[in-house]
């Protein structure tokens, strides 16, 4: 059931071009051969490193720790060195692939690089459905992001369930420019395909330009792309003859789905999902979609709202936190069992954190997180506290709040309120750049005298001004 890679075995023939990222392209054949090599490099290791850069390098890592059956941890390539310190102590990497040669050589772990000319015939055993295949670092409300575990399984079933949403086939060409480090652009972006048996073209950036030349038949892209796809009218024209437009990681504003519609002739599936959960719900190629609603469950997933007693609410349109179950669910936090824990329910449900509603006909609609402290910038996920530790860890620093404020562009923007002595706001905006990645910089630094505290103490973050 699990065979993650059926396009490597000559399932779907040899296609020249199977894999073409910004400009590279590698055969079947070819990045099957290639990947082999990066096995018999890492073969044996209980889990793999790797810097996510958007290259056919990373492609071939992650392919290669598939093969070897390594669980892979996907690092983003500009994370910081607190970022990289955490993920590798966390995972308990020892060796890390690198596709470009810029991962720095202090980190006291053994740098792998790959090489996409290197070719292996090396046969491995197909690992166990139950074997985890990635580690995908997330941020939480609190602390250094947690390694969500996802099993081979899993994967398969959440890529399953997208391909029966989407209709999605061999014939199709998928075009993307999304980071490789997430689910969005790494499992279905690239292991989606693999195991469809289609071409990816992934555009290394996801420009609107790049989108209007990669000759897709689908495209994935986050509300921000769209956003940019539809204000450049030439390059949402170009995307008319393709079959199908997916919009996910954050919900699609409704001027921005109305705009694409009236573009490209046809109005985009809109999907929801999370790293520990995979796709859940989604509109489909072969049915309705509707602004402003991410549509009924996929293949295999049940969904449900819960009041905040607890009870599941079985009336229509009323909001509650939306809870998933199926086979698409990660395994745990990575050593967290308290944490993974907290994420179930007592009947073996997983508890999104997200606010819904369910109308009489199942279509979903998400209104919202239940916590203000995970911010959606982008499509990242980005924690506040994460952000805040680093904050705190400026010497001038005394305090720090982080809140997500609206964004015209990004959906949300980082924003930090600081009571600090002698430091400018570019200051700690560049002194968290440099510790974490760069999309955890916050756009806005509000230096003030004091945070809004209740009677306890503890910072209310509601008063402070856009959240
Ligand atoms: C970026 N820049 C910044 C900041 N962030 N400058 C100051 N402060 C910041 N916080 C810089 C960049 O380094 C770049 O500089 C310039 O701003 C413009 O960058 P660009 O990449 O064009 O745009 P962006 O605004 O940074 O990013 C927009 C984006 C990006 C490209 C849409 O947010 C993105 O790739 N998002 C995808 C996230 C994603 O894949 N999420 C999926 C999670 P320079 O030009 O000098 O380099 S998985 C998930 O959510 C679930 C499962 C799901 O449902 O999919
Ligand atoms: P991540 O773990 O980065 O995968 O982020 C998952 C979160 O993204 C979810 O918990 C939602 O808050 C948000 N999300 C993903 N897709 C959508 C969508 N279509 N509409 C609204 N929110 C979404």
């Amino acid at each position: 059931m699990s065979d993650l890679l059926p396009a490597l075995r000559g399932v779907f023939g040899d296609p020249a071009d199977l894999v073409w990222v910004d400009g590279v392209s590698l055969s079947a054949s070819g990045l099957l051969g290639a990947a082999t090599a990066v096995a018999d490099r890492i073969a044996g290791a209980p889990v793999v490193a790797l810097s996510a850069t958007a290259s056919i390098g990373t492609v071939v890592g992650v392919v290669g720790a598939l093969l070897a059956g390594v669980p892979v941890v996907p690092m983003p390539p500009d994370s910081g060195p607190a970022e990289r310190r955490h993920l590798l102590t966390d995972s308990g990497a020892r060796l890390v692939l690198d596709a470009d040669g810029g991962f720095p050589a202090d980190d006291g772990v053994t740098v792998v690089p790959i090489d996409i000319t290197a070719r292996s015939s090396t046969s491995y055993p197909e690992p166990a459905d139950g074997d985890v295949a990635l580690i995908l670092y997330t941020s939480g409300t609190t602390g250094a992001p947690k390694g969500v575990r996802l099993s081979r399984a899993a994967i398969a079933a959440g890529l399953d369930a997208v391909a029966d949403a989407w209709s999605w086939t061999p014939d199709d060409v998928l075009a993307h420019g999304l980071p490789l480090f997430h689910v969005h652009g790494l499992v279905l972006g690239v292991l989606g395909p693999l195991r469809a048996g289609s071409r990816l073209v992934h555009t290394r950036r996801p420009t609107p330009e790049g989108y209007a030349a990669a000759g897709g038949t689908l495209y994935f892209g986050v509300p921000t792309v769209w956003s940019r796809v539809v204000a450049d009218e030439s390059a949402a024209r170009a995307l008319a003859g393709a079959r199908l437009l997916v919009s996910g990681s954050a919900g699609l504003p409704v001027p921005v789905f109305e705009r694409l519609a009236e573009l490209t002739g046809q109005p985009p599936v809109e999907r929801y999902g999370m790293t520990e959960t995979l796709i859940t719900v989604s509109s489909r190629a072969d049915g309705e979609r509707r602004a402003g609603q991410v549509g009924l469950p996929v293949r295999g997933v049940r969904t449900r709202l819960v009041g905040e007693d607890g009870a599941v609410l079985t009336e229509p349109d009323v909001v509650g936190e939306l809870q998933v179950s199926g086979p698409t669910l990660f395994v745990d936090y990575l050593g967290k069992p308290d944490a993974t824990e907290a994420t179930r329910t007592d009947d073996g449900w997983f508890r999104t954190g997200d606010v819904a509603r369910i109308g009489a006909d199942g279509w979903h609609r998400i209104v919202g997180r239940a916590s203000t402290d995970l911010i959606k910038s982008g499509g990242y996920r980005i924690g506040a506290g994460e952000v805040e530790d680093v904050l705190l860890g400026h010497p001038a620093v005394r305090e720090a709040a982080v809140i997500g404020t609206p964004h015209p562009d990004l959906g949300q923007q980082v924003t930090a309120f600081v009571v600090a002595d002698g430091v400018s706001g570019a200051e700690l905006a560049e002194f968290v750049a440099v510790e974490l990645s760069i999309h955890k910089r916050p756009r806005q630094v509000h230096l003030v005298d004091a945070l809004p505290r209740n009677a306890m103490g503890k910072v209310q973050k509601k008063l402070l001004p856009g959240s």
